[in-house]
């Protein structure tokens, strides 16, 4: 890059600090460009937090900190999970855009991030703790403390602000918590008694031991943050810093990670700025991780845009929300998106669009049964398989419990959610006729974001197509085909009738089906939305995508059976 270019884009002031012998005389001036310092914990989603309302968790230093700053009440990850979260926000691109979309996986070549990003406008950029992104090439941050206690700021970051150098810092101190398994609680032991089950959650010992453990790590990071607060205040590192407290995703619970309801993506965001941001304000504003590159670029005195374009990154998704901060905006985005793939660990492929007060949800693959983690008993989940048996056990007798039970496992192409008044995402709005606008208007939305990002919306057997064992269809059994489901038309009640629903792995497919027995083609009929039947009877169905036929997919539909009051008729291929 040229220097004349870069000084272009950085605007005056940051371009001048890069001049030799300028640094020293900006350190020494009156406005220094501040530092900014990102407290980042691992699996912490917004409601579990005092300040957030609360009231069971107890996060005193967090809280503290609250009151100095100002609290953003609608922050999301677009992704929820750590490795998609993290490249987002070090790119300030969705997931697709960036390429880590499943998790644990690289971004794309050559992209830039925050350490290009903010080198380029004179800062020393440092990583500390969890990183959970790759290549390393292209994220050359200065790393340190890897392996950061999890119960305070660690000896590396005590070294650098005891010597900084001349340039702003800009600091990612990322903590390992409250990731699982909850088992580093520093000696706290929560009450049982004393945790809040969310209604997405089902009510059992097993599950308040659990959550007791859980909270009790909550409480272990909101010490180890407030150790950090307070080596920032002995290095007299809080006026002239940006200092944030946010998370990458909600917890290991299910509804939570690994899945695109507010639980797996309302994240906590809180930001101090002495003499700037007014202390023990909030904000409504949607903003996103994505958000975060442009905003410090411009809290730096850079435009985000010419910065990007002269380091060589792609134009970025987010922008600033640093007028939020400083009281002069209300609004950010419209509207903000999360991304779930297939891939590593659980989890099937997902899209969201939340507005300040819906959110809407596609399932992409929502003909398999979700392949939730508690609900896997593997040698490895055995923790998780032991809450989640005592679910099973309760639902066996308890209506509200095999509602969350099958909510969880078994979900329908849309979800649509009224926010104002469910907050936890129980009551599906998606067949609700008056809701059909509202419906079409946010998938439509959707639509129109994913083709903008190149997104494709493949399911997970898509993204397999050409290898030559599909690893992910001998996990979960999956089938290229139209799939049937069907349950009770009252789903809690023994019911002597049933409602289908097709799906296809096929984006966009469309679905034909006959319930005579004769041959499904072109002019049987047009599968548009879930439909009743009587059983006995054979449902008969195939899609199509332009050249691509799919096999008749036939599913006889005997009765409606007693497991949970429901029954998928789904019949897993033999891969032996
Ligand atoms: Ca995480």
């Amino acid at each position: 890059m040229k220097r004349r270019d870069f000084v272009r884009g950085i605007g005056g002031t940051a371009a001048a600090a890069m001049l030799p012998g300028f640094q020293k005389v900006m350190a020494a001036s009156h406005s220094p460009r501040p530092n900014i310092f990102m407290i980042f914990t691992d699996d912490t989603p917004q409601k579990d937090h005092g300040c957030y309302g609360n009231s069971h968790v107890r996060t005193p230093n967090i809280d503290r900190f609250a009151s100095e700053g100002m609290v953003f009440n609608n922050a999301y990850t677009p992704a929820p999970m750590c490795g998609p979260s993290r490249a987002c926000l070090y790119t300030g691109l969705y997931p697709i855009r960036n390429g880590a979309h499943p998790n644990h996986a690289s971004v794309k070549p050559n992209m830039k991030s925050m350490a290009h990003y903010m080198k380029a406008v004179g800062y020393r950029v440092i990583i500390l703790g969890k990183q959970h992104i790759r290549p390393a090439q292209y994220f050359p941050f200065e790393e340190y403390d890897v392996n950061l206690g999890f119960d305070g700021p660690g000896e590396d970051i005590r070294k650098i602000l005891a010597d900084p150098g001349d340039k702003p810092l800009c600091v990612m101190m990322n903590h390992f918590q409250t990731h699982w398994p909850f088992n580093h609680r520093g000696g706290i032991n929560t009450d049982p008694e004393q945790v809040e089950i969310p209604a997405y959650l089902v009510d059992t010992s097993e599950t308040r031991t659990m959550r007791s453990k859980y909270y009790s790590e909550i409480e272990f990071v909101d010490r180890a943050v407030g150790r950090v607060l307070d080596l920032l205040k002995e290095r007299n590192m809080e006026e002239n810093t940006l200092t944030i407290y946010a998370s990458d995703h909600g917890s290991h619970w299910p509804h939570e990670k690994w899945n695109l309801y507010d639980a797996g993506i309302k994240v906590p965001f809180i930001a101090r700025w002495p003499g700037k941001i007014e202390p023990g304000s909030s904000t409504d504003a949607l903003v996103s991780l994505v958000d975060i590159i442009p905003t410090f670029i411009d809290v730096a005195g850079g435009n985000p845009e010419r910065v990007v374009l002269d380091c060589g990154g792609e134009p970025l998704d987010g922008k600033s929300f640093l007028p939020v901060m400083l009281g002069k905006k209300t609004e950010h985005h419209d509207a903000i998106y999360g991304v779930m793939t297939f891939g590593v660990v659980t989890g099937y492929p997902m899209r969201a669009i939340r507005t300040r007060n819906y959110k809407y949800i596609w399932n992409i693959d929502s003909h398999f049964t979700y392949p939730d983690y508690w609900a896997t008993n593997l040698p490895n989940t055995q923790m998780e398989w032991g809450v989640w048996s005592s679910w099973l056990r309760k639902a066996g007798t308890n209506p509200v419990a095999a509602k969350v039970v099958q909510k969880n496992l078994y979900r329908p192409p849309d979800e649509l959610y009224d926010l104002r008044t469910d907050p936890h995402e129980m009551n599906n709005l998606a067949g609700d006729p008056s809701k059909r606008g509202l419906l079409d208007e946010m998938r439509g939305r959707l639509h129109v974001w994913m083709k903008e990002q190149g997104d494709a919306g493949d399911s997970a057997y898509h993204m397999e197509a050409d290898q030559e064992v599909k690893h992910l269809d001998r996990m979960w059994c999956r089938q290229p085909v139209v799939n049937v489901k069907i349950y009770a038309t009252r789903q809690l009640a023994f019911d002597e009738q049933g409602t289908v629903s097709l799906t296809s792995p096929l984006w966009k497919a469309t679905i034909y089906y006959t319930t005579d027995g004769s041959e499904p083609n072109r002019n049987s009929t047009l599968y548009e939305n879930p439909f009743v039947v009587d059983p006995p009877v054979v449902i008969k169905a195939r899609g199509y995508d332009g050249d691509i036929v799919t096999p008749v997919r036939t599913t006889p539909f005997r009765e409606i059976g007693p497991t949970l009051l429901y029954k998928e008729w789904y019949i897993p291929k033999n891969h032996n």
